[in-house]
């Protein structure tokens, strides 16, 4: 069925909304029975790669060149890394640094969020851990005092890490206090709910299923609608220097450049 031409999408210089009826399915090098929808990256302006991972049984992820983090939607993944094998079902995670080799197989049909960035390294930093966790044990914290909008951190502390991955969930009719305008950039994958999200000068009916990206200084508010909590899982760059860039980054210089 066709929708003369009409969608909720909407690609803008500094942010993108992607629905799932305009999701493409493309292959990748070295993954076997698995489609990736690839949601940003280097081609859309963006500083990592984002994508959903639709495997079959027995479906596997291909290598990658950078750092990965995994979270589970739907299915049961078999992950190797560390010498350890690791099951993970929806809401668990999983953070492989830059090089960490590791296997990664479908035990079902599963979808999966894949966030890859190149890494950044820190001078006096630790090196960065295999790290694999489950969200529904993570601490849920008020954000700035807010007890119905509350964020949990998957990734660890500390200068290793140059980037965080949280859960963000909104009680129906809770809101970020602010329109937020800052250096990081976001991909934020809607998993419950809905709600309107304000990106520049454009609100947006959105829902679960829907992908944003944000680039850096795009103007940003949510607000959730609804009867149902509304959640979702948002990456941002972190912990660095905003003069330090990551080597091989899209279109940047680095500092020893
Ligand atoms: O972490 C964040 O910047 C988050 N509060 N942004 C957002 O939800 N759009
Ligand atoms: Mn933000």
């Amino acid at each position: 069925m066709h929708h003369l031409g009409l969608t909720r999408s909407s690609l803008k210089p500094d942010h993108l909304l992607q629905t799932p009826n305009t999701f493409v399915r493309t292959p990748l090098p070295g993954a076997t029975r698995a489609e990736f929808v690839i949601h940003a990256g280097p081609r859309l302006g963006a500083r990592f790669t984002q994508m959903t991972a639709e495997f079959a049984a027995n479906g596997t992820l291909g290598p990658t060149p950078a750092q990965r983090f995994l979270y589970v939607l739907e299915g049961e993944l078999e992950l190797t890394a560390g010498g350890k094998k690791h099951v993970l079902a929806p809401g668990g995670f999983a953070y492989l640094p830059q090089g960490a080799p590791h296997t990664v197989r479908a035990r079902e049909k599963s979808r999966v969020a894949v966030i890859e960035k190149l890494y950044q390294p820190e001078v006096g930093a630790a090196q960065p851990e295999i790290l694999v966790g489950d969200e529904a044990a993570k601490t849920a914290v008020p954000l700035m005092g807010d007890e119905a909008l509350r964020v949990r951190s998957l990734m660890p502390e500390g200068s290793a890490y140059d980037f965080a991955v949280n859960t963000m969930t909104y009680d129906p009719g809770a809101a970020l206090s602010m329109v937020e305008i800052h250096i990081m950039e976001h991909g934020l994958l809607m998993l419950e709910g809905a709600g309107i999200y304000r990106l520049n000068d454009s609100w947006y009916p959105v829902q679960a299923g829907d992908f944003i990206w944000m680039a850096p200084y795009c103007p940003q508010w949510f607000g959730a609608l609804g009867k149902l909590p509304a959640k979702y899982l948002i990456y941002k760059d972190w912990r660095r220097h905003p003069l330090a860039v990551a080597e091989g980054n899209h279109g940047s210089a680095s500092l020893e450049g």
